[in-house]
């Protein structure tokens, strides 16, 4: 597939996908946005792939949706547009997002971040929802995401004064996994993504499905979640043979079914 504003690349097992709009530090514009759903989409069916890093540059991950592209646009041009609906299909992406963030992970590049299921940062990160700042404020999950990662008093900060965090800050507000020097921080994303490619893919699937489901349940709800998906995989060819592989002393042949 042929895209302008992203980068492709499969490799043994997972797939990265790069955010190409360097000159704007990857701002993310409509076209962006159109070609990182329909890549994710075709990624999460192919069998080939268990594991999806999303990254940018060394100087941005991403600095936030295009300021430009919607400065002179009123809010029905914001209705019709309908761009939370391809946010919502990133959000459901089943196979485990990796983001690997270097530089400026801003507004909607932060939202985007903060969508991805584990979050490995460059030594030079700077996070931040600045859209406070240009007289509006996040719209595709800030306000969410990021309250139920590092609690209200802290989110309240970054939103309401748009200030940047630094890796370290986010890593210790509990934001991020981890922090790597800048030129080793694509190649840690890859070998977590190596690793989890490893790993048996329905339990995998259903693993990250039931952790995503606390987010918008009862506790009570999501123990019986993941009860029925623990029990589905007792349905699953993998189960029998991860444990009988156990038992044997072998190393299990994983067949993803
Ligand atoms: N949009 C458009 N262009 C941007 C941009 C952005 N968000 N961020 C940077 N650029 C462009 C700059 O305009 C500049 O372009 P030229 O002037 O060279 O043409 C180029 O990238 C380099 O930027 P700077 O010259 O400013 O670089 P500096 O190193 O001096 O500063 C910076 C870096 C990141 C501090 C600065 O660029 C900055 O403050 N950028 C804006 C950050 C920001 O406010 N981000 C939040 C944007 S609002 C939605 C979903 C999500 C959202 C909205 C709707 N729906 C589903 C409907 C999200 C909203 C946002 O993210």
């Amino acid at each position: 597939m042929n895209y302008t504003n992203i980068h492709v690349t499969k490799e043994a097992g997972y797939a990265i996908v790069q955010l190409n709009r360097p000159d704007v530090l990857n701002a993310i514009n409509i076209a962006l946005m159109q070609e990182l759903v329909e890549a994710l989409e075709n990624l999460d069916k192919d069998n080939d792939v268990r594991c999806i890093i999303l990254t940018g540059n060394e100087k941005a991950f991403a600095a936030g949706a295009d300021i430009k592209e919607m400065a002179d646009a009123s809010a029905v041009d914001m209705l019709i547009r309908d761009q939370f609906a391809r946010w919502d299909k990133i959000r459901r992406i089943k196979k485990p997002l990796i983001a690997a963030v270097s530089g400026f992970a801003l507004g909607g590049g932060c939202e985007l971040m903060m969508t991805c299921d584990i979050v490995i940062a460059s030594e030079s990160a700077k996070i931040g929802q600045p859209e406070i700042n240009i007289g509006v404020m996040p719209g595709a999950g800030g306000t969410q995401r990021l309250t139920r990662a590092v609690g209200k008093a802290k989110a309240m900060e970054v939103v309401l004064t748009g200030k940047m965090i630094t890796a370290a800050e986010a890593l210790q507000w509990g934001l991020i996994n981890k922090i790597v020097p800048v030129e080793y921080y694509l190649q840690d994303a890859k070998d977590l993504a190596k690793e989890i490619a490893s790993k048996p893919p329905v339990a995998v699937r259903l693993a990250k499905e039931a952790v995503l489901k606390s987010f918008d349940t009862t506790i009570e709800g999501g123990l019986e979640f993941e009860r029925k998906n623990f029990y589905l995989l007792f349905a699953s060819e993998d189960q029998k043979e991860g444990m009988k592989a156990f038992v044997e002393k072998r190393k299990a042949d994983w067949k993803g079914k």
